[in-house]
């Protein structure tokens, strides 16, 4: 099945950051510290084009720490570009943001000057999250499902920097089907245009190459099945997902597996790395 997810309030959602991208002065760009790349939305890449931009690899707690490092070199390389791994719901990482964006518009967050930021992404990477953290309160709506913001929010930090929350912008065709793939595993589309059971099949694929070990471990298994079908039935006959007459459930085997990936309950997981 083609991963393809772009509801009607992302493209206005599209046309609008188009209209006032020009008069912020630094974009925060959030990203999947387990998908990097995938996560990255190339509409909003060449809208932004040279503004100065902060990249925050966010859910650094659920990614593997090696390959996010090797991802901050990775990033450090290209010009004008800062990535931070980091742990949108942790108070003490987001000085750093702060810090950052005064570096980045040095003439600003003075009286009368107000440095504006925008904060942008995928769905469901942790926009609010990273907004409601800098501002120590729960200034905007968070949930764990994607599309949770819906229209433009401004909150002023009371620093000098005024934020703008958006909500997580996909783009209406996407090429790449891995990196959609990927994007589902992580939980960035909407359950309507994703099958459960692919995308599991597609996630377990590349944990039993690249993290089998955590697979062993998780699901108390003495040796790797010989296909991901065969690995997801595993955990489903583990987690009782059986239909009547004590068969497993395909669809309810391949949640309770995602599930527990996005959770982080099977390991710290990259989906993908520097090549
Ligand atoms: N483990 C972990 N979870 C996080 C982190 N940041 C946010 N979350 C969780 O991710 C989920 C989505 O967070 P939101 O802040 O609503 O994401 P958003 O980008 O604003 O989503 P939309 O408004 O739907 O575009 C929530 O359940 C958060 O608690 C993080 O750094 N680590
Ligand atoms: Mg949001």
């Amino acid at each position: 099945m083609k991963i393809e997810w772009y509801p009607g309030h992302m493209s206005k959602t599209s046309r609008l950051i188009a209209e006032v991208i020009m008069s912020f002065h630094v974009i925060i760009e959030v990203l999947d510290a387990r998908l990097p790349v995938s996560s990255a939305n190339p509409v909003l890449e060449k809208l932004r084009q040279n503004k100065p931009c902060i990249k925050v690899l966010n859910k650094s707690d659920l990614a593997d720490p090696e390959v996010t490092k090797a991802w901050v070199r990775h990033f450090d390389k290209m010009r004008g570009v800062r990535a931070l791994p980091f742990d949108a719901r942790k108070r003490s990482d987001v000085g750093l943001v702060t810090t950052l964006c005064k570096r980045l518009a040095p003439n600003r967050c003075k009286p009368g000057f107000p440095l504006r930021a925008m904060v942008i992404g995928i769905p469901n990477v942790g926009k609010s999250t990273l907004i409601n953290t800098l501002a120590g309160k729960r200034m905007a709506r968070i949930g764990d499902r994607p599309a949770i913001t819906t229209c433009n929010q401004q909150i002023d930090l009371r620093n000098g920097i005024m934020l703008s929350d958006t909500p997580g912008l996909l783009w209406p065709v996407m090429d790449d089907q891995e990196g959609a793939y990927r994007l589902a595993a992580s939980g960035a589309i909407g359950d309507s245009a994703l099958d459960y059971v692919e995308v599991a099949r597609f996630a377990a694929e590349y944990l039993m190459q690249r993290y089998p070990k955590l697979l062993l471990e998780r699901y108390k298994l003495a040796e790797m099945p010989e296909t991901a079908t065969a690995l997801i039935e595993a955990i489903g006959h583990l987690r009782g997902c059986l239909v009547t007459g004590g068969e497993i459930d395909p669809h309810r085997s391949a949640e309770a597996f995602i599930r527990e990936l996005r959770s982080g309950k099977i390991g710290r997981i990259s989906l993908e790395e520097p090549s």
